[in-house]
């Protein structure tokens, strides 16, 4: 089967971050990384987990075109396979991001997982969604532990892939996830603060696996 696990590397020690990557590299579709590993290592850490795996930059790009084009594509000259970029900046901004992503695969945050996620992104997520649509781009991140939205964004949103965080330590679960529609499940804390990686890994692993077969 496809995988459909993303692991967030939200770790602050690159050659923690680049032993978990290859322990887990046969279990997983990609690794997710954001600004703490980026900030406690280099850049570079990008095309170093390249080597490993797919790597999905969790930049939320969030700016004018031009400051989003620049660092669009010193992701993409990193090694890349995909950018995640907020569209609340609107339209200029994401036309800018998917320009300058080229072949790099381009997910927007339409929604997000937080409580505070309701107070200003939520409440305008069908116009966000909407402008994503309408650009485009690969993917959208879907609330991993709200399985009534993933249901209704996945009939919303065509062909677009569902990118699910909230997994295990924001209260999501892979099956309720999967099962309401999600395509990719991005896990970081309980894979990476867990004793056993490995294990905990194969074990989201079966429980997508199942889900998938119910769908
Ligand atoms: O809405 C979002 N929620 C969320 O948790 C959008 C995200 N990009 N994320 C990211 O997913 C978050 O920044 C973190 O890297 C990961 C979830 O990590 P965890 O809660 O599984 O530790």
């Amino acid at each position: 089967m496809e995988r459909r696990l993303v692991a967030a590397l939200d770790l602050v020690d690159e050659g923690k971050a680049l032993d978990l990557a290859r322990e887990i590299q046969d279990e997983v579709f990609a690794y997710k990384v954001n600004w703490p590993l980026v900030l406690h290592s280099s850049p570079d850490i990008i095309r170093k987990l390249s080597n490993i795996g797919n790597v999905i930059c969790d930049f939320k790009v969030a700016d004018i075109p031009n400051t989003d084009r620049l660092i669009t594509e010193r992701v993409r000259e990193l090694g890349a396979y995909a950018i995640i970029t907020h569209t609340i900046t609107g339209t200029d901004s994401l036309e800018a991001v998917k320009r300058a992503a080229g072949s790099m695969k381009v997910i927007a945050v339409i929604s997000m997982s937080h409580p505070g996620g309701s107070e200003f992104i939520n409440p305008v997520g069908k116009r966000l969604l909407e402008l994503a649509l309408e650009k485009d781009v690969y993917g959208i991140v879907v609330p991993g532990n709200d399985p009534v939205t993933i249901a209704r964004l996945r009939k919303e949103s065509g062909n677009l892939k569902l990118f699910a965080p909230g997994i295990g330590a924001q209260g999501g679960d892979p099956s309720g996830a999967i099962s309401a529609g999600a395509d990719y499940l991005i896990v970081g804390r309980s894979i990476y603060e867990s004793p056993d990686p490995v294990s905990t890994v194969k074990g989201i692993n079966k429980a997508i696996r199942s889900a998938v077969g119910s769908q």
